[in-house]
């Protein structure tokens, strides 16, 4: 069986049919959306309600760790826009792009597609655009060909504040409900600092203990997450189970293939 995963998609939907060709089942590990581009300031749901100086004054903001300075200054920027600090209202601007670059990536994925979501995801605004046969999984297993795999999706708390951030202890649970897992299928890596520090970023994501004890314990075949887009480390061994990251989807544009 050839299973291709990718992650972290970002607003690649043109080439996700690509990506699937040839795959026996395609699984996508979450962050579908595009916020903020780091490395282009035009593009993004942020450049698209704010232009492109303020987005890239914002990350930079961001990447020097300064969060209140970036608060201060998208409010100021939201009320120079709507003369306002209306928070419905700037969801209200964001609504439609967000809900144009659901539909976009759920038209591109396969019709055969396991999801979990990843931690800048909004759930409830893709729930329209999710096609019959694109399974979202979270805290449940899928047997295929005799494989058990295990799917939890989501991020942890971050100073980033993404949308799509639970609770350890929610997370936690949802982990537990993983038993006898060949392929486990995450976003977030197990908290293993080589595997969490992004070295163009220079910071650690957060990872998830729960993960890395599941892995220790049970020792699955795989381990497949994404969310690190540039990782210090892409692969390694935990034991019997291999953890790898599958890529970081819009800079790469190509799956990660595995063989089973
Ligand atoms: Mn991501």
């Amino acid at each position: 069986m050839r299973a291709h995963f990718v992650s972290d998609v970002h607003g690649a939907a043109e080439d996700l049919a690509s990506a699937a060709e040839g795959a026996d089942i395609f699984i996508c590990l979450g962050d579908l959306l595009l916020y903020l581009d780091y490395e282009d300031p035009r593009q993004g749901a942020f450049a698209e309600v704010f232009g492109p100086e303020i987005t890239a004054e914002y990350v930079s903001l961001r990447v020097a760790k300064k969060f209140d300075e970036a608060r201060a200054l998208t409010a100021a920027a939201w009320d120079r826009i709507s003369g306002g600090q209306d928070p419905a209202a700037r969801t209200t601007r964001f609504l439609p792009i967000i809900e144009r670059q659901y539909d976009e990536i759920f038209s591109a994925l396969p019709s055969s597609t396991l999801l979990t979501f990843g931690n800048v995801d909004i759930p409830a605004l893709a729930a329209k655009h999710i096609r019959s046969g694109q399974r979202v999984l979270d805290g449940e297993v899928v047997e295929i060909d005799g494989l058990r795999f295990g799917f939890v999706g989501n991020g942890l708390p971050s100073p980033y504040r993404t949308p799509n951030e639970i609770a350890v202890a929610e997370f936690d649970e949802r982990v537990r409900r993983l038993s006898d897992v060949d392929v486990l299928c995450s976003h977030i890596p197990p908290a293993i600092p080589e595997l969490t520090f992004d070295v163009v970023a220079r910071r650690f994501e957060v990872g998830s203990d729960s993960l890395l004890e599941l892995i220790e314990r049970t020792q699955p075949r795989f381990a497949l997450f994404g969310h690190v887009h540039q990782p210090l480390s892409s692969r390694m061994r935990i034991g019997r189970t291999e953890c790898l990251n599958v890529g970081h989807f819009r800079a790469t544009r190509s799956p990660f293939v595995l063989n089973l």
